[in-house]
């Protein structure tokens, strides 16, 4: 070397040494440009850097094992069995590369031959960062069968890199203090924080073991994360730890590569019975608690994909509405890992992925893998539809009930139903009101009732066919408007029973098919949105009688096929019987007698035994079969004779 290149070589060297002392001495004095904050956020972020770089190493495959201690005094101590830290001197600063990653910033991804890490660290400045930050740090690296040592303090060298002699092993071992200088707050390490954060990283780091001991007390937890199943591991974890039931046992995964080889994702979710979802997103192994591109591509891909499953086979029907992204992730459980060569992280708090190549990637992975996963798992297909369709049909039911509300109060103030025949008394210990199916039996009702205390409503409109209705036909039937007008107590959070016009509401339907279907409506109505008006025995069923016996002139009611039987064994021959098959064909005279006098009628008390069972009792109520709904209503309405006497 001529002696003007060692001059130039010296220049430069001053030179690069005065930026690295300006460099770190910029994250000393404006941390906050640097770390999240110098509160215990930051402090957490100390240790994350260190490790970032020992799984980086583990990625590379050089290395399985990493471990993390807290010691005494709050120090932290991360080793790794990688090939440890290069120590040859890099040309540019005449310095050992390890010297380098620890003092230059931004050093980290500049070495090692470029493309060291995908970046996505500590806004990506790394080892540097914290060794500005550090009050002191020391730098174990054992490397080509020699143990090298150096110590810095508050980013500054203290000693040269120093050869400590012949060692076995390989490897990097970091200890460092955070300063208290900086981190005024405190400095003093969460074990459950660090715990959390480590054992995310080992399910993101499938096969890595990451251990964690906090040597501070005698008696410091320790644990030990290695996860082979990774993401999937994850999944499992979160639906076991929330103590939910999973809907199908496998965990369903995919992972794709960018055709251009420049990003990679991994997807893994499983559905359970929750009504939550539960997202976790991470770019370049960074939690993206705001979520982001990869986010949306999996959200598009997902709703997507159902919807065209289940208009392929049918599970919705050509006029049923399309299940919503809400509908489709109920109860899902989903980690997503991407990987980007180019990390762009948007918002405050840096935790929002902004990449849009990867919501592409996302979505044709998502949209390729999971329509084939579905068309091969038929059960687990079903099984999912199941959830996504009762989460529709509860979404839209809490819609209609919160329009009914919203409109209720227009209503409140507004006029009585035009066809309520009110009754002259406002006590509702003694009012009653009934609602009537047809208006023909309507009728019949209005000039039979004792109009002092007896209101009658009458329903009008399409009949809805209940054993087919999903809830929010239900809700939304304008037939029962009227009855939420008429009995003034409102609905849903905002019933107040003390306003309920009429202490018995009396529902009064035909004995077949059509009067069922309206007794069933306004009972899922009332349990649903007036649940205390059933649990406070303010409602009851009409019984009109199926039979009219008439002998010699009078008539005799029979209310079951029993009866009848009785009654024409009684009179043996010369009588004359009459099946009603409706109310309408009993004229005012004989529907006061038979189903309205307080003093003759019999009338059924529908009770709910406990609000567990009733719960319960609205899903048979409003599900696909018919059966189990009869034996319900037959269940939950109390035969009561004469109950008025
Ligand atoms: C406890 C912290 O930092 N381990 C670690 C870091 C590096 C390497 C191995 C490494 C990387 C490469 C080659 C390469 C780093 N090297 C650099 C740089 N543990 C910890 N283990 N040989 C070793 O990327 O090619 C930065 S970090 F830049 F010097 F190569």
């Amino acid at each position: 070397m001529e002696l003007n290149e060692i001059t130039r070589a010296q220049q430069e060297y001053d030179e690069s040494q005065i930026q690295v002392l300006e460099g770190l001495e910029a994250v000393r004095k404006r941390p906050g440009m640097y770390i999240s904050s110098t509160g215990p956020r930051g402090l957490h972020h100390l240790v994350y850097e260190i490790v970032d770089n020992a799984i980086d190493e583990a990625l590379a495959g050089y290395c399985d094992r990493v471990d993390v201690e807290i010691l005494p005094g709050d120090v932290i101590e991360v080793r790794d069995n990688g090939r440890g830290i290069p120590v040859g001197i890099e040309h540019k600063t005449g310095l050992p590369a390890v010297t380098v990653v620890y003092t230059v910033l931004h050093a980290g991804g500049k070495f090692g031959g470029g493309g060291y890490k995908v970046s996505g660290g500590l806004h990506g400045v790394g080892a540097s960062v914290v060794n500005a930050l550090s009050e002191y740090l020391e730098v174990e690296v054992q490397n080509g069968g020699r143990l090298y040592y150096q110590r810095f303090e508050r980013g500054n060298v203290v000693t040269d890199l120093i050869d400590k002699g012949p060692t076995e092993g390989h490897g990097t071992t970091v200890r460092f203090k955070a300063d208290p200088e900086i981190f005024k707050e405190s400095t003093v390490y969460e074990y459950a924080t660090l715990q959390t954060r480590l054992r995310e990283q080992a399910f993101l780091n499938a096969g890595v073991h990451i251990c964690l001991t906090d040597l501070r007390t005698e008696d410091g937890q320790s644990d030990s994360f290695c996860y082979h199943g990774g993401i999937s591991s994850f999944v499992e974890y979160i639906n076991k730890k929330k103590a939910v039931e999973v809907i199908h046992p496998d965990i369903i995964h995919f992972s794709g590569v960018a055709a251009d080889n420049n990003s990679t994702a991994e997807i893994a979710m499983q559905y359970t019975d929750s009504y939550n979802e539960l997202m976790l997103s991470f770019a370049n192994n960074i939690h993206t608690v705001d979520g982001g591109t990869h986010e949306e591509g999996f959200k598009r891909a997902l709703t997507r994909v159902m919807n065209d499953y289940a208009r392929k086979y049918n599970i919705l029907k050509e006029n049923d509405k399309n299940l919503s992204g809400d509908d489709v992730r109920e109860g899902l459980t989903v980690v997503i890992s991407v990987k980007v060569k180019d990390a762009q992280f948007e918002s405050q708090t840096k935790g929002k992925l902004g990449n849009t190549e990867i919501a592409s990637l996302v979505n044709s992975l998502v949209g390729e893998k999971l329509s084939v996963y579905l068309e091969e798992n038929p059960a687990v297909a079903r099984a999912i539809f199941d959830k996504a369709l009762a989460a529709s049909r509860a979404r839209e039911a809490a819609r209609k009930a919160r329009e009914l509300v919203r409109r209720k109060s227009a209503l409140e103030n507004a006029a009585l139903p035009g066809k309520l025949a009110d009754c002259q008394s406002r006590n509702p210990d003694e009012t009653e009101i009934y609602i009537v199916e047809g208006d023909s039996a309507g009728g019949s009702a209005k000039g039979g009732r004792d109009r002092k205390f007896q209101a009658i409503l009458p329903l009008w409109g399409k009949m809805l066919n209940v054993e087919k209705a999903r809830l929010d036909k239900v809700y939304g039937n304008e037939k029962l408007m009227p009855v939420v007008t008429a009995l003034g107590c409102g609905i849903g959070e905002e019933f107040d029973l003390t306003k309920l016009r009429y202490g018995k509401i009396i529902i009064m339907a035909d004995a077949d098919v059509d009067g069922s279907h309206i007794r069933t409506l306004l009972l899922t109505f009332f349990y649903r949105f007036m649940k205390p008006l059933v649990e406070e025995g303010h409602v009851f069923l009409a019984q009109p009688p199926l039979y009219r016996i008439t002998k010699g002139g009078k008539h005799h009611y029979a209310y079951s096929d029993q009866e009848r039987d009785k009654l024409m064994d009684q009179f043996g021959s010369g009588y004359e019987i009459q099946r009603y098959k409706g109310l309408g064909e009993m004229d005012s005279e004989q529907l006061w007698e038979t189903t309205m006098n307080p003093e003759t009628r019999i009338m059924l008390q529908v009770e709910v035994e406990d609000a567990a069972a009733a719960d319960e009792a609205l899903t048979v109520l409003m599900g696909d079969k018919v059966e189990p709904r009869r034996e319900f209503i037959e269940k939950n309405a109390r035969y009561v004779q004469n109950l008025d006497i």
